[in-house]
């Protein structure tokens, strides 16, 4: 199909046809999407299938990455890109009067995710393929993924993701693949001449089918799979619909597919809901049978060959959510395979590694004892035995030390605690960020640390630079390359001679130009979609993210509010004209992040529309903030908001998505934070804010009385009240819980504490990008030194120091 140009063509419309029966006059969008898709995944179906022999053959070790969430976005622009075909698809496209990107805009954004999380496992995917690296993900096939916000009257609504409604060209599902995942029922054990049989009777059986998704290498032949499970059952009840009763005769079939349904869209707040921990135990049980089907055909399946399986496989856990795989891995090798338990818990522990993403207590995973019995018998038992011979050898150390026995138990107070759980039955526990990982040593995880210090490690995050360098700002990747050469493709550290040329005025001008293309472009998709005129020439101040307290979108928004009543007092203020833009979603039931959203907005109502402001500066809230549209703004930033409360936000990896794309960041020193300012240097980002230690210290030993800072900052003092004085057009209880948050709570996160610091880091923002050449210096030390921030980085130190695999060169047959 791929040999030249007129091949190509006459293959498209071919395609066109035999898909559709219709001329290419005839067809839509849509449909030309849908053919140049599928015509690109034949072509991706050899190599694939090519990757799967020949990993095969070579019995080379194989990691599977295990995680609740892929947030992927769209795959048609990634995968021409990896596969080197974008200019010829593009080119030939066009001679038929097509525009690619147009038909890559029809394709619906796979958000299987809630946010950093979910996006760093997509990351991690292409990079492991993209290094050549035996590779694959596991996780869930949700039939709504993140809901769709609108933004009405200043509120986000969720409207249900549709995903799935005109089909999805990438998957291909593998009913033969299908296996059956237990729930409930009862477990019996039987001695049978000293051994022991598992009997689980009558449990519900819900049929798990895989969905495979061809994961491309950049400019390799490897294709890996993701693995997306779907439950789907064959029930129906046959003596209700012979009653006439329909309804009931349906009924239990879509009680049992509810298990893939919807994706929780709570990120750091974990909801005690049953299924969700349906869900859980439902993929990893799923993936864990199909891994150790494949590894018996392969690797032989007697009960030697079966403690063998870490020299073979790798099992990864995203967080905790897939922590049941280390119970299940001991029920398939014992029940199943016929290992002793110090067997199976020694194959078990050296084959499963676990990343914690987060710090925040209240986002730990624990599940009351009584639903896990409930749901999942089998598990509790392993899970109990497991905690049992846990705490025998926490005994053997800490003698008599009850409290500190208690306080590590995987079982204890009513509850499973799942990170336990994670790390007992793990050879590897890292964070995702130098600062984070130390936190999890020191503080969060401190009692572990001591046990077990060789487990402990960090893997600071990364993100694909081909995906959102190359591919999102493809026109400063030309002049990069024109630059510098194209070997920071593969090579993204050697960006780093970049630096060289962060004074030449040719380059500055050129690198200054993208940006202001990148900014029209932005400002004209804000004026289509919301109807507000933003000044392009104007610095783009950003905050994209999820709306979380921690994340202080609220430090942001009093300082804009702080900036207004200083514009309204002096007209005259001499400031750079600024567009504040926001985009980001609330969880459904977090309601201060709900009124966050509404604050946001509530400004941009006031300042927009105040003549005496003369449009110096502007506020945005973009509604439904996705990969896609990361993929619009990112590029168009001046400015990076990484804002967190140090010690709070693990890593981000959106502040590296901006590095990259030459904004500066304005941040505390919190996750990657740390590492980017390491690396950038002081001079080339604007740091201000309280240090990780420091809120530590006042978490452990108070101190902070946030009226001290209240009643000595006048302009702070304003901003505050005026959330409930009625300032604001809106009922003047709206914000109470803004306020309550900030002085009755005693403001958690400080955000008072760092306001008079972040109003001073903002003013030599402002005065930075006064100094153009200088702006410009600073935004090409940026990007000459994002090279550490790619996940190719991040996820060959995984494969070197955690999983222990080794590329395997693909040959094209
Ligand atoms: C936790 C929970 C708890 C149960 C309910 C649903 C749910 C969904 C997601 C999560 C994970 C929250 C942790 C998370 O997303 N952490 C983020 O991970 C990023 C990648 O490592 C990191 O850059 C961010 O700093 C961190 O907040």
């Amino acid at each position: 199909m791929l040999k030249s140009k007129q091949e190509f063509k006459e293959a498209f419309i071919n395609k066109l046809q035999t898909l559709f029966g219709q001329s290419l006059d005839e067809s839509s969008i849509a449909d030309k999407y849908v053919a140049l898709s599928t015509m690109i995944k034949e072509e991706i179906s050899k190599l694939w299938y090519q990757s799967n022999r020949q990993y095969r053959v070579s019995k080379e070790k194989q990691v599977y990455y295990f995680s609740m969430e892929f947030l992927l976005g769209r795959l048609l622009g990634s995968n021409l890109y990896n596969l080197g075909l974008t200019e010829f698809c593009s080119e030939g496209l066009k001679e038929l009067g097509i525009d690619l990107n147009e038909l890559e805009a029809v394709e619906h954004d796979a958000g299987l995710g809630n946010g950093g999380l979910g996006r760093l496992a997509a990351c991690f995917l292409d990079s492991i393929a993209s290094l050549q690296l035996p590779g694959h993900g596991c996780g869930i096939r949700y039939r709504h993924g993140m809901f769709e916000q609108k933004i009405v009257d200043g509120y986000q609504i969720e409207l249900p993701d549709n995903w799935l409604r005109d089909g999805y060209v990438w998957e291909v599902r593998k009913a033969d693949r299908a296996v059956t995942v237990k729930f409930g029922g009862h477990v019996r054990l039987e001695d049978q001449g000293g051994r022991y049989v598992v009997f689980h009777e009558n449990y519900e059986p819900v049929v798990a089918i895989p969905y495979d998704v061809p994961i491309v290498g950049a400019n390799c032949n490897t294709v890996n799979t993701l693995r997306l499970w779907s439950a789907e059952t064959n029930h129906f009840d046959f003596p209700s619909f012979s009653k006439g009763d329909f309804l009931k005769a349906v009924e239990k079939k879509y009680s049992l597919e509810a298990t893939s349904q919807i994706l929780y869209p709570d990120d750091n707040y974990p909801e005690g809901k049953t299924l969700r921990l349906k869900q859980q135990y439902f993929f990893v049980s799923a993936g864990l049978q199909s891994i150790i089907r494949r590894y018996k055909r392969t690797h032989g399946a007697t009960p030697d060959d079966l403690a063998k399986i870490h020299k073979k496989i790798a099992i990864h856990i995203n967080d905790t959510h897939p922590a049941l795989a280390v119970p299940e891995l001991m029920r398939i090798l014992m029940d199943e395979e016929g290992l002793s338990w110090e067997d199976a818990w020694n194959t078990t522990r050296q084959t499963i590694s676990y990343t914690n993403h987060t710090i925040l207590p209240e986002a730990l995973e624990k599940w009351p004892i009584e639903m896990v019995e409930r749901l999942l018998p089998r598990m509790y038992m392993i899970i109990r035995e497991i905690n049992e011979r846990f705490c025998a050898v926490l005994w053997e150390k800490y003698p008599g030390d009850w409290d500190k026995i208690r306080a590590m138990a995987i079982i204890a107070d009513g509850y499973v605690h799942m990170a336990h759980l994670a790390v007992v039955g793990s050879h590897s526990i890292n964070g995702v960020a130098e600062v984070h990982s130390n936190i999890l040593k020191k503080e969060v995880m401190s009692n572990f640390y001591q046990v077990y210090p060789y487990r402990f490690n960090n893997k600071t995050n990364g993100v694909t630079h081909r995906r959102w360098l190359a591919k999102a700002n493809s026109a400063l990747a030309g002049i990069i390359t024109e630059a510098i050469g194209s070997s920071w493709l593969a090579h993204p550290y050697e960006l780093a001679s970049l630096h060289r040329y962060a004074h030449d005025a040719e380059l500055q001008d050129r690198i200054k130009a993208v940006k202001q293309a990148n900014k029209n472009r932005l400002a004209q998709f804000i004026q289509e979609k919301m109807g507000i005129v933003v000044d392009p020439h104007s610095i783009f101040d950003v905050q994209v993210k999820r709306i979380h307290a921690y994340k202080r979108q609220t430090l942001n928004a009093l300082h804009i509010l702080d900036l207004y009543n200083r514009l309204k007092a002096s007209p005259g203020l001499d400031i750079e004209p600024r567009t504040f833009i926001f985009a980001g979603k609330s969880a459904t039931g977090y309601y201060l992040a709900k009124h966050i959203i509404k604050f946001i907005n509530t400004l941009a109502q006031v300042i927009n529309n105040d003549p005496d402001v003369g449009g110096k500066i502007k506020v945005v809230f973009l509604e439904n903030y996705s990969v896609s549209l990361a993929e619009l703004i990112i590029p168009a930033a001046d400015v990076s908001e990484q804002i967190s409360t140090a010690s709070r936000e693990a890593s981000g990896t959106g502040n590296m998505k901006f590095m990259m794309n030459g904004a500066i960041t304005i941040g505390t020193l919190d996750g990657a934070n740390i590492e980017i300012c390491d690396e950038v240097g002081n001079d080339n980002i604007v740091i201000f804010g309280l240090t990780a230690e420091e809120v530590l210290n006042y978490y452990k030993y108070g101190g902070y009385n946030v009226l001290d800072v209240y009643h000595n900052n006048p302009h702070l003092r304003l901003v505050v009240d005026q959330l409930t004085n009625g300032f604001l057009p809106v009922s003047p209880d709206e914000f109470n819980c803004i306020h309550h948050s900030l002085i009755r709570a005693n403001d958690e996160f400080f955000v008072l504490k760092d306001f008079a610091a972040y109003a001073e880091a903002q003013e030599k923002i402002n005065s930075l990008y006064r100094d153009s050449a200088h702006w410009q210096a600073m935004a090409i030390n940026n990007i000459a030194f994002s090279g550490r921030f790619s996940s190719d980085r991040t996820v060959s130190e995984y494969a070197i120091g955690i999983w222990r695999i080794k590329p395997v060169v693909i040959r094209e047959v």
